[in-house]
């Protein structure tokens, strides 16, 4: 509803008083950008605009943070007048921030090392919560209306996840069960689903069934064998024995199968395409060359994925999409055949490329019923040839296809349903849960756009829709977040898992390549790091009292500790405290906000203080960068935050998400951050022993690995046995534990350190 609202007061406004850029947009890939990867957006607008340069923001701040002139304009497409594509790659700090063209501002663009992780795991989820019934009688849901018991696409989603951990093992978590019980089982989660897929399809008689399924069995089990040998070593002999045996089946009785059935609209068209890609896994699994030249034969009936060549191809017609035999085919000791397939690989990528130059979005398929399955499928196409080859010719596409799912399109939505979680994603997709219980499943890919020309050809009844998207409908494409439009938003598992490879390789090309989040969090907050490493984080908050600064900073100096500081507006501006934080940050602590006045943002059961708005919020977090700014430290240095009292909850840790921060707190349970108390609190009162003996107990007991011990920089007078003259002997007896200390950066491993010309480490190297 307030996006409605927002839409329509916006509307008002332009309508009203033409301005600069009337009806101008600019659209990003919302869940956003590596660091060092190509960074594009694309401006479109209704009115004629001329536009040379574009500024980036900080999220929060809105501080400049570049001026770029690298902008393609494109020129007019359908009803927009200018078009423009906007160039930031050479942009590479990480946090939240925005464009700026003229009066035109695009949505928040988070660029950060680690964004496609926890995407991975989203769309993992939502497969998985497509199954239904058990291994025998069960599958996954299909186009999420469904109960699909077609082999076509359970064999199709099964083998794009095993093909995609088998690119990069490295990057998939285990986090559930088997079940998908919270709980891991040694098992990467996307191995426990196809583990689900694979049971299924050991059950399907394929004596009845044509090459177009028997191929993609083959391929799957073959496949499967070779991933599953460390995870299930006898299942995994059982499959290469059955793929053998369904290929020697199917080889002999391809002339008796009903083909090119396509009365029906889901029945496939090609099989040669199948069996080649089962005839290649064969061959990797025993090396016998009669599989080689079966899979060269088949091959050579479809050179090129045929849906490159077509205008509106029907949905299954030249099923999966992508065939990765090529790509498999190349790795053999054959110059011939390696020089073959990338001859048809590059004359595909040029079709496609000659598409992708006639719309400013660069898109080069023809948005035909389910275009998503064909997105995901070029891109996977560019992807694979580029890596193949080296050949860079094609890079641009690729980005582009990659950006349209997640919002670089004419709608600015992501076709993933709650995917980023705080951006613009499908609210309406045509899909039964949806439907019946108003629930909405994160991670689906919904089908996509679709022409003008494609849709007639679908010969569905048309309806009308009205709605903020209306406006950006093009003959080119159209798409509807409607729950009616089972055409352009109907969740699709098989384009989904097609989606997995793309973010697969993504992440697996951040310099992190390995991440998992191992952080804990509360409400959203994190409140210990890494529990596998023997490290403790040390913080300190400040907002009234500096009494401890001098015997703080002397023994975090002593024993060569980095510790962070979180600082309110109120500390920051008074007299004499600009000072010891300057010298803080010329040790090389980290220094971050506390919010402007240190007030209580929520009661200790999460309840936001006087009904907290987003806005109020984070106007008041602003004032309080504002000062450290004039510290010399800017938001882009400073992205941990450490709420009044520790006290926040759900909402106020992903306010801070939204704007590239991130909320820290102590783990509960040593007392450290009771060092506040005085005498006068009676039983709420804590002695400096009484805290350092819990910190040694809960050390005896559990282990402090991970955690965020929080302290305060100054106390109440009224405390006479100041904590901080005793930090030496908590350092000292931790050290002697054998822990380490860590900067906030290391620990939660969510973000880099600024780079050097920035300027607390930059400090640290004069000094050396
Ligand atoms: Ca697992
Ligand atoms: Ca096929």
């Amino acid at each position: 509803m307030m996006k409605k609202l927002l839409y329509l007061s916006l509307c008002l406004i332009m309508a009203g008083a033409p301005v600069w850029g009337a009806g101008s947009r600019i659209r990003i890939n919302q869940l956003g950008y590596l660091p060092e990867a190509t960074k594009k957006a694309v401006f479109i607008s209704e009115s004629n605009t001329k536009t040379q340069t574009f500024t980036i923001h900080d999220a929060l701040t809105n501080e400049l943070c570049a001026t770029l002139q690298t902008i393609q304009p494109w020129g007019s497409f359908d009803k927009f007048n200018s078009n423009y594509i906007f160039d930031f790659s050479s942009f590479k700090q990480e946090g939240a921030f925005y464009i700026k063209a003229g009066d035109t501002y695009s949505p928040t663009i988070y660029i950060n090392q680690n964004i496609y992780v926890n995407a991975t795991d989203k769309l993992i989820e939502y497969i998985h919560s497509q199954r239904f019934g058990d291994d025998i009688s069960g599958g996954w849901w299909y186009d999420a209306s469904n109960r699909n018991r077609s082999a076509v696409i359970n064999a199709t989603v099964t083998y794009q996840l095993l093909y995609s951990y088998n690119q990069h093992p490295e990057v998939f978590s285990d986090l559930a069960d088997f079940q998908g019980k919270k709980q891991p089982n040694g098992i990467p989660d996307i191995i426990d689903e196809a583990k689900w897929g694979l049971d299924w399809l050991s059950k399907v008689n394929y004596k009845s069934e044509d090459p177009v399924v028997n191929g993609k069995l083959v391929a799957t089990f073959a496949l499967a064998s070779d991933v599953l040998k460390n995870f299930f070593p006898a299942l995994s002999a059982d499959l290469a024995t059955k793929a053998t045996e369904i290929y020697h089946f199917a080889r002999q009785n391809i002339h008796t199968a009903s083909l090119n059935n396509l009365e029906d609209i889901l029945t496939e068209e090609n099989w040669k395409d199948d069996m080649q890609l089962a005839a290649t896994h064969l061959y990797f699994i025993n090396y016998n060359s009669e599989y080689l030249q079966d899979a060269l034969d088949f091959g050579a009936a479809e050179p090129v994925p045929q849906w490159i060549f077509s205008n509106c191809d029907k949905p299954l017609q030249f099923y999966p999409y992508l065939n990765w035999s090529p790509f498999l085919l190349m790795q053999v000791e054959n110059p011939l055949i390696k020089k073959n397939y990338q001859h048809n690989m590059h004359i595909a990528l040029l079709r496609a490329r000659l598409t992708a130059q006639e719309n400013p979005f660069n898109i080069g398929v023809s948005l035909s019923e389910n275009s998503n399955n064909k997105i995901t499928a070029l891109h996977n196409l560019c992807f694979t040839y580029r890596k193949q080859t080296g050949d860079t010719t094609f890079v641009n596409m690729e980005d582009a296809l990659f950006n349209w799912i997640f919002g670089c399109n004419p709608w600015g939505i992501s076709m993933v349903t709650g995917l980023p979680e705080n951006g613009l994603t499908p609210q309406h997709p045509h899909s039964k849960i949806y439907i019946e219980s108003d629930k909405i499943i994160s991670g689906a890919l919904v089908n996509g756009a679709i022409s003008n020309l494609c849709l007639k050809n679908t010969e569905t009844e048309r309806q009308t829709y009205d709605g903020a998207f209306e406006r950006y409908q093009t003959e080119w494409a159209i798409y509807h977040d409607h729950v009616n439009d089972f055409i352009t938003n109907q969740p699709n598992i098989d384009a989904t898992a097609s989606l997995l490879h793309l973010l697969t390789v993504r992440q697996a090309n951040g310099e992190k390549k390995e991440f998992f989040d191992k952080n804990q969090y509360d409400r959203g907050g994190i409140n210990r790091f890494n529990p596998d490493k023997k490290q403790i984080a040390i913080i300190f908050t400040g907002h009234q009292y500096t009494d401890g600064y001098k015997k703080i900073r002397s023994t975090l100096n002593r024993h060569k500790v980095k510790a962070s500081f979180f600082f309110s507006g109120d500390f920051l501006r008074k007299a004499g405290n600009a000072k010891k934080v300057k010298k803080l940050i010329k040790d090389g602590h980290y220094i971050g906000p506390a919010t402007n006045h240190y007030e209580q943002l929520a009661d200790w059961n999460g309840i936001s203080a006087s009904n907290m708005r987003k806005t109020s919020f984070l106007n008041d977090l602003k004032e309080n960068y504002a000062v450290l700014k004039k510290l010399g430290v800017n938001k882009q240095q400073a992205p941990f935050f450490n709420p009044p009292f520790e006290l926040y909850n759900d909402s106020i840790s992903k306010w801070c998400k939204d704007v590239g921060i991130y909320l820290v707190r102590s783990t509960p349970g040593t007392y450290s951050n009771l060092d506040y108390t005085f005498p006068e609190m009676r039983e709420n009162y804590y002695s400096t022993k009484e805290i350092m003996d819990k910190i040694m107990q809960v050390e005896r007991s559990n282990g402090l690995n991970g955690y965020i011990l929080q302290f305060h920089f100054g106390t109440n007078p009224g405390r006479k046995d100041k904590l901080y003259n005793s930090l030496s002997t908590i350092i000292g007896g931790l050290r002697n534990a054998g822990y380490q200390f860590t900067d906030l950066y290391s620990a939660t491993n969510l973000i880099s350190e600024p780079k050097p010309e920035q300027h607390v480490q930059k400090k640290n190297k004069s000094k050396k």
